[in-house]
């Protein structure tokens, strides 16, 4: 495959930005080589700077999931950005946002917008710091909640696939504050708050795990999290930057039928554009400045293209029928992936949330981050590229989730299928 353009680019992007990438995982370090830089996408189809086409299966790590330049989406940013592109006021669409995150998200009853997943996790925290007095939070090892410092203890997503747990940077005072548990072990969780309960001033969870790949939450897990915090008079936040959306309209706390007292929204809210949200029942988010006294500011945020996006995907996403179609697509593609392995004799685990998927390459049940340090990387290295090479776009690490679109068609499965078992029996010839 030529990838000459992609090679020149990347030499270039290396002189003016760290690691010639935007964000680390781009870099493509788990699966060597350069990483491909991307011309332009349409559908499900991705077309990289040297004419080579892919079936994308990372969307953009998980907010396209109508697929890329949607006709809606494309043309409500268009009219927006013919208005403004910002005002620094509040304007209506931030209202229309807001009303339909509430209409969907069970525990929602205000919400706020700002720029990314790291800074409404970040807020979230802030706040319920701020409310409760307290100064620990209790997370999960394999969980990645976004850059903000206290979270970068033994988190997953990017800091997982470079192996490095925590961060430089991140004084000791915050990681300090930062207590980190096994997922999906209720048993660790009850001990620790018997232990440091009245000083925790949240648990924040994926509640489906899509940092370490996709890891599902045991059942009762989530359950028990509730129950526990509540007791302890710690508040239970629902990281859906992810889930939110993507497993079902309302988030995994529809689908798991557990509230949180704050959930985290990204990525699908922002129908591409830049979003985060966090929100919660109106007592608590009355917190929140101007009407509390935990500050949290941003001049960016609720932008009104980013609204306009975000509005166009959930009207989308709230038409009848699409999350049984996502689902019965996805169950057919997993069990495609699945019986290729089988087929092939490969230790794989698969693991799967709606459109969101994994493929382990371990002979063990994935359960949490130690089961999924057993994964063999060397082979998905090899996977990755020979799946590149047939036209096939994953995430370019075993650690990440995988995700399909509501336009992925059965003809792409299908030929997802045929070039995955290409992919897999070269993987295996190239056995290091
Ligand atoms: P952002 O700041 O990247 O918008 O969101 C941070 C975040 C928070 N919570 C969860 C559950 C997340 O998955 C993320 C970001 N996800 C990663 C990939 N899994 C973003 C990709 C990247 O870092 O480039």
């Amino acid at each position: 495959m030529k990838r000459e353009r992609s090679r020149q680019l990347f030499e270039k992007a290396c002189r003016v930005i760290p690691g010639g990438v935007n964000s680390p995982v781009r870099a493509f370090a788990a699966v060597g080589g350069d990483p491909l830089f991307i011309r332009e996408a349409h559908g499900v189809t991705l077309v990289d700077v040297d004419g080579n086409e892919f079936i994308d299966y990372n969307a953009s790590w998980g907010p396209l999931i109508f697929g890329h330049a949607h006709p809606r989406i494309v043309q409500a940013i268009q009219e927006a950005a013919a208005q403004g592109t910002s005002y620094g006021t509040p304007t209506e669409r931030e209202i229309v946002l807001a009303e339909m995150v509430v209409e969907a998200v069970p525990s929602i009853e205000s919400v706020r917008m700002v720029n990314s997943g790291t800074e409404a996790v970040m807020s979230a925290i802030r706040l319920a710091r701020g409310l409760t007095g307290r100064d620990k939070i209790v997370k999960f090892e394999g969980c990645y909640h976004g850059h903000a410092d206290s979270l970068l203890v033994k988190a997953g997503s990017g800091v997982l696939s470079l192996g490095i747990p925590g961060s430089p940077g991140v004084p000791g005072d915050f990681a300090r504050h930062t207590l980190t548990l096994p997922y999906n072990d209720e048993a660790r969780v009850q001990k620790l708050f018997e232990q440091e309960g009245a000083s925790i001033a949240c648990l924040i969870v994926e509640p489906v795990a899509g940092n370490m790949g996709v890891v599902p939450p045991r059942p009762g897990f989530l359950k028990a999290l509730r129950q526990i915090t509540q007791q302890h008079g710690a508040l239970l936040i629902f990281d859906e930057v992810i889930t939110g959306f993507r497993v079902a309209y309302g988030g995994a706390q529809q689908l798991y039928d557990v509230q949180p007292d704050l959930t985290c929204l990204g990525k699908i809210i922002g129908g591409g554009l830049p979003v985060g949200a966090y929100g919660g029942r109106r007592d608590l988010m009355e917190g929140i400045a101007p009407t509390g006294s935990v500050y949290q500011a941003g001049t960016l945020s609720g932008n009104p293209l980013a609204m306009a996006a975000g509005i166009e995907m959930l009207r989308l996403l709230s038409g009848e029928g699409v999350y049984e179609a996502l689902e019965q697509k996805s169950a057919r593609l997993c069990e495609g992936l699945k019986s290729n392995t089988q087929e092939l004799g490969i230790d794989a685990c698969f693991t799967r949330v709606g459109s969101m998927f994994s493929c382990f390459f371990t002979g063990r049940e994935v359960v949490d981050y130690e089961t999924v340090a057993t994964c063999d990387t060397e082979f998905f290295k090899r996977y990755f590229n020979a799946m590149l090479e047939e036209g096939i776009y994953i995430a370019p690490s075993q650690f990440e989730a995988g995700f399909l679109s509501a336009v992925h068609t059965d003809d792409h499965i299908d030929r997802t299928l045929e070039a995955h078992h290409r992919a897999l029996k070269r993987a295996l010839s190239t056995k290091g």
